[in-house]
């Protein structure tokens, strides 16, 4: 009774994701329909995907390599408003069933398919993915981002060779569990962020910058203008010189709960030029940061010569970055590996969470902080997320299955249901999101 009525269920949130929200499948080995409705009939061609979608609309990308294009160094993933989230091994059903690292998809630059390290680079593409913003939300989501080289003279072709945001109205980028390597610019190597119009929001959270370059400034992270920028549980490795760069006297660059580490000495891998807050706060770093620049602030550090991380950006046992972050700047309860985020109490620095064990392969309410309120009620029910995303809908199903109340909801994160007319008794809620999951709890009518 229980598995038929769960899985009923499961049925129904399907089919109402499918009513209110497109969800596209990718995989470049797919051989079905190539329609984009499922995982066999998924669509063989990312930009073929990108360009069949509309603003919230969300894309699964299963492991494999995609390129922006065959030959054109112009041609980037322009991703305005989509929801990319890579790592699939193709079926799965949620993303929380993904294993980012065991199964990467990779967004590569490197159209001729030579690239060794930044060798035989010449050819790629200048932007792998360019978000010019349409003041939507836009997330990349479990994706590895490299052989962006952005060689092409002056202007937008040498600023940002794996993500380059630029200007256009206000929006919102976030860009989580993913890993830039290999990226180099003139400017802004992994990642550029520049606006002279829109005030940009931009979270970076679980991601790892790991051998990027710049010529100037902005090996890991350029950053310009009236952009709000966090970033959380990050891992900086190996980049090279000015790793962080803020030049602007709006907007902010926080970083928090995140490592930074080289092999050999780098004596300007923080730089700016500029009055607006630029903070490191519960990070590691490989020596005094302050001496780099006089323009950031620093508070609660740690400095060690090595970060003892593993060649998969894991930590070792002796790292100082294991129970050193903070936990109350946390935005997720899941590490770049989908394992639970806080092990032993204390949030580590950096993307991943030592010996973190498995996390539980479904959304969770807990994942996006639900809480439902009064319950048991007789009368107004609130469902409200401690998340960034919204609720989209709520439904409620009797223990037979049957659907007893509905309600869409538009961009809060707070929606207050009516149960006068439904009978006293035991009812299961179906709770769709802003970033196409669903979540559940149990509701008792008074
Ligand atoms: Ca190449
Ligand atoms: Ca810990």
């Amino acid at each position: 009774m229980r598995k038929s009525l769960l899985f009923a269920l499961a049925l129904l949130s399907i089919s109402f994701i499918a009513q209110s929200q497109t969800r596209r499948y990718v995989n470049h080995a797919a051989t079905g329909s190539n329609n984009g409705s499922s995982w066999v009939n998924a669509y063989s061609n990312l930009q073929t995907a990108i360009a069949a979608s509309a603003v919230n609309d969300t894309l699964w990308i299963a492991e494999g390599t995609y390129k922006p294009h065959a030959t054109d160094v112009n041609t980037s993933f322009s991703i305005n408003g989509l929801v990319l989230y890579g790592g699939f091994a193709g079926g799965e059903g949620s993303v929380f069933a993904r294993n980012i690292l065991a199964h990467p998809t990779i967004l590569s630059g490197d159209l001729s398919g030579n690239d060794a390290g930044f060798s035989n680079n010449f050819e790629n593409s200048y932007h792998v993915v360019w978000v010019q913003s349409t003041g939507n939300n836009t997330i990349l989501d479990g994706l590895t981002i490299t052989g962006g080289n952005a060689n092409g003279g002056v202007g937008d072709p040498r600023l940002g060779g794996g993500i380059k945001l630029s200007d256009g109205t206000a929006t919102n980028l976030k860009v989580r569990n993913c890993i830039l390597k290999y990226n180099i610019a003139f400017n802004g190597g992994g990642l550029h962020l520049y606006t002279t119009t829109g005030a940009h929001t931009v979270l970076i959270e679980n991601t790892v910058f790991d051998n990027n370059q710049t010529q100037i400034y902005g090996s890991a992270i350029y950053k310009f203008g009236n952009i709000s920028l966090t970033v959380t549980n990050c891992s900086f490795l190996s980049n090279g010189q000015s790793v962080f760069y803020s030049t602007s006297s709006t907007g902010f660059f926080k970083v928090y709960n995140s490592l930074t580490y080289f092999s050999t000495a780098n004596t300007s891998y923080i730089l700016g030029a500029n009055s607006a807050t630029f903070l490191f706060d519960h990070c590691l770093f490989p020596d005094d940061p302050s001496a780099n620049t006089a323009i950031a602030t620093f508070t609660n550090n740690i400095i060690t010569s090595n970060a003892l991380v593993n060649a998969d950006y894991s930590l070792q046992s002796s790292s100082l970055a294991i129970n050193a972050g903070s936990n109350s700047i946390l935005t997720t309860t899941r590490d770049l590996s989908g394992n639970t985020r806080i092990l032993n109490t204390t949030v580590d620095i950096g993307a991943l969470e030592y010996n973190a064990v498995t996390g539980v392969k479904n959304a969770l309410a807990s994942d996006y902080g639900l809480s439902v309120y009064p319950n048991p009620s007789s009368e107004q029910l609130f469902f409200k997320l401690n998340s960034n995303e919204a609720i989209t809908s709520v439904t409620l199903y009797d223990v037979h299955g049957k659907i007893c109340y509905h309600k869409e909801n538009n961009s809060s994160s707070e929606v207050e249901a009516d149960l006068r007319n439904l009978e006293s008794g035991l009812y299961f809620d179906s709770i769709e999101l802003s970033d196409h999951q669903t979540v559940s709890a149990k509701v008792y009518k008074r």
